[in-house]
């Protein structure tokens, strides 16, 4: 693969900034130099959405927990009444999860595991037991050689009483940061991907017969070693799932690669990327394939994204087009058409804080952009945000009122805190 990239580096005193230009001029050696990075446009385009910013330090949602690690955020409907919901996870203090259940309006917090768990980042729901409901699934963080998933109790939501939680590993090595679900084996039924930094591996889960009452589920590994980090990405992460082959069957990507499924339980890994991160699949183009956006999730780096221009399963056939030149611990990724105009947008965001010790934060100026598609490969760039940190941000309809919205739990960055933008409100009726 190769990079296009538009902006030198600007050269800085600061630590941070070199490490981003290493990680730049390690994709500028594959420049080729001459591309346009951002059409600019001298022209009128559709109004932006307005953005009606809701938190729970202003009482618009009730507060997260007394955790002041905040690890993941998934949305999913888990009450089945056609709205989305969300679950936020922690470590550091108890309880483990909660969910945000939607209402007519604003939200009520409802406790899915009471317990203390060093939860990791990542999440994923799937209606594991068949009975018509998503359950969801967390892996632990450094501290922890477990992965769990929650059994969905649907209808019955008594506040006290919290989810069953199940075991899915509890041995091997520790970290689970990242999972999804899909049918990567072409079996009718999907598998659990999920990340075990502390092996370095990208193991494959299948759901046992009786998941209620299994003690574990089996799980291969599928890929091992260096998975895009290095330079200032501390380990492989970033998960996701799209058919980048156009064979009509769902691939799996992680890291700085996709895994084309061979039979079995045996996957070519394809390198796209010189780096990996917060990964991010969609067409923002015309073309046969689709094209695959990263971002540095706990590291510095450039917001790149990789499309191919001929073979998918031939690594050189990668192009990539640097978006942002350097983003700091971009740790929120997201791909949805924002503002409804047909096309693919990006949304991606930096953290402001992660250090636990130092009080102030590590970068006070975050920012978090907005990237809206031309759907021909061209990107028009606005601010979001300044000064927020963002980590896990989630772009869903949260109000049921059909265009999309941001959510946004910092990871200890004036914690506990959970945020939403709802874009141009909650429509009439709804
Ligand atoms: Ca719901
Ligand atoms: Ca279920
Ligand atoms: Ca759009
Ligand atoms: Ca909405």
């Amino acid at each position: 693969m190769r990079v296009q990239n538009v902006e030198t580096p600007h050269e800085t005193g600061s630590s941070g900034r070199q490490s981003a230009h290493a990680l730049v001029r390690g994709v500028q050696r594959r420049v080729l130099g001459g591309c346009t990075l951002f059409l600019t446009v001298l022209g009128v385009f559709a109004a932006d959405p307005r953005w009606v910013h809701l938190s729970s330090k202003t009482g618009d949602l009730p507060v997260p927990g007394q955790s002041t690690e905040q690890t993941g955020a998934l949305v999913a409907d888990l009450d089945r009444d056609g709205v989305n919901d969300f679950v936020l996870s922690f470590r550091q203090r108890a309880p483990a999860l909660v969910w945000y259940r939607r209402r007519k309006s604003g939200w009520d917090r409802y406790v899915i595991d009471k317990d203390y768990l060093t939860v990791e980042a990542g999440g994923a729901a799937y209606d594991i037991d068949g009975d018509g409901d998503l359950d969801i699934v967390f892996g632990g963080d450094w501290q922890s050689k477990e992965l769990w998933w929650w059994e969905n109790p649907y209808p019955n939501y008594d506040p006290s009483v919290p989810w069953k939680r199940h075991l899915i590993k509890k041995d091997g090595a520790t970290q689970h940061h990242d999972q999804i679900f899909g049918d990567f084996k072409g079996t009718g039924k999907a598998q659990l991907a999920f990340w075990n930094q502390g092996a370095k591996t990208l193991f494959l889960a299948d759901i046992p017969p009786d998941p209620r009452h299994a003690e574990g589920w089996p799980y291969g590994a599928i890929f091992s070693g260096a998975a895009g980090e290095g330079g200032a990405l501390r380990y492989a992460e970033g998960i996701a799932a799209y058919d980048i082959d156009g064979d009509g069957k769902i691939d799996l990507l992680a890291g700085n690669y996709w895994f084309k499924h061979l039979g079995g339980n045996r996957f070519q890994p394809v390198k796209f990327a010189d780096y990996g991160g917060r990964l991010a699949v969609g067409k923002f183009k015309p073309g046969r394939y689709p094209q695959i956006v990263v971002a540095p999730g706990d590291g510095v780096g450039p917001l790149t994204w990789y499309e191919c221009v001929g073979d998918p399963g031939n690594s050189a056939d990668w192009v990539g087009h640097v978006l942002l030149e350097r983003m700091v611990h971009g740790h929120s990724l997201q791909v949805a058409d924002l503002n409804g105009d047909g096309h693919l947008d990006i949304f991606a965001a930096e953290m402001a804080k992660w250090t636990e010790r130092r009080p102030d934060p590590d970068n006070p100026n975050a920012k978090a952009w907005i990237l809206y598609g031309d759907g021909q490969g061209h990107f028009r760039k606005t601010v979001f945000a300044t000064g927020i940190g963002f980590h896990e941000a989630r772009v869903a309809d949260l109000d049921g009122d059909g265009d999309l919205d941001i959510l946004d739990k910092p990871y200890n960055w004036e914690v506990p805190r959970v945020d939403v933008w709802l874009q141009n409100g909650t429509g009439a009726g709804k």
